[in-house]
């Protein structure tokens, strides 16, 4: 039995015509990958992800965020999506204009199914050059925590493709999030802690703009003010949020 809260947000969903989804490490969360804000386990469990995630990091200790970002890959390349990232994926398929922007650089959505994907973060299936951000190959055999490979084209260690704090992000993609925040009917804001700017504002820009906005997240402190709050698991609210909006869908 859905909630007044969830009925209202299918209710939402079937009279919008362009609709925007802002995830975070959380959507990923039941597909066995750890958000940014669990207590790292383990090896790492002496660090903080947002210590290592910086690019003065990688200069003092270039192997230990190298192995860091290693270990992370492999472990994206094992998950799988889950259902959350299904449904996002079955959202596209049935309002004609949605776009997805996220915070996350494990590819899962795309993994999904889900298509024009916005990663405001870059992504941990790509490496460049640290010095000069000269593009680098990335062969999955050749991808150890053992094996730090020198820029081809000027000697440069990889450093992993995403952006790090304290690192602008990628212009385009910023200007095409900030475009689908202001542009659209309904914003669905999931998987996230909204800590990191400028992802964090994209709500309260949709809202500004009129936007129907509501917060999937199993933590309360995530309420949005002004948005609705939808409390659970991504994976459980997402897909019966859909049902209750086109029941007759499968
Ligand atoms: C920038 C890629 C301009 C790397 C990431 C000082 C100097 C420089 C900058 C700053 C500064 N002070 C502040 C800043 C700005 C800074 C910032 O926001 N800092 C924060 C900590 C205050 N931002 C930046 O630096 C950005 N650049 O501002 O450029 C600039 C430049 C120079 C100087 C000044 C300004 C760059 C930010 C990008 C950082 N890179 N990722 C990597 O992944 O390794 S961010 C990182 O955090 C991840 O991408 C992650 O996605 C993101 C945000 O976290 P969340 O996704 O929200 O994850 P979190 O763990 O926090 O929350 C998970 C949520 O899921 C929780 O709410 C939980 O309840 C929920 N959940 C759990 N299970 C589920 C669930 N939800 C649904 N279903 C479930 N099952």
């Amino acid at each position: 039995m859905l909630s007044d809260t969830e009925m209202q947000v299918a209710q939402a969903l079937r009279q919008a015509k362009r609709v925007t989804v802002l995830t975070g490490a959380g959507i990923s969360a039941e597909s066995g990958l750890p958000t940014f804000r669990d207590p790292l386990t383990g090896y790492w469990s002496k660090f903080r992800p947002a210590d290592l995630a910086t690019p003065v990091a990688f200069r003092r200790d270039p192997e230990l965020v190298w192995r860091w970002y290693c270990e992370r890959r492999s472990a994206a390349r094992a998950a799988k999506p889950n259902a959350g990232h299904l449904a996002i994926t079955k959202l596209q398929s049935i309002v004609p204009d949605v776009t997805i922007v996220t915070q996350n650089v494990d590819g899962l959505h795309q993994a999904a199914g889900s298509t024009g994907v916005i990663e405001l973060h870059g992504s941990i299936h790509s490496i460049r050059c640290f010095d000069r951000d000269h593009a680098m190959d990335l062969n999955q055999e050749d991808d150890s925590p053992d094996r730090h490979p020198a820029c081809p084209q000027c000697g440069s260690l990889a450093r992993p493709g995403v952006v790090w704090f304290g690192e602008m992000l990628p212009d385009e993609a910023l200007a095409r999030s900030i475009a689908a925040a202001s542009a659209c009917d309904v914003m669905l804001v999931v998987g996230t802690s909204g800590i990191v700017q400028p992802a964090a504002s994209l709500g309260s820009r949709a809202l500004t703009h009129g936007a129907f906005v509501a917060v999937v997240n199993p933590d309360p402190r995530s309420v949005m003010p002004g948005g609705l709050f939808l409390e659970g698991p991504a994976g459980t609210v997402l897909p019966g949020i859909l049902e209750a909006a086109w029941p007759d869908s499968k």
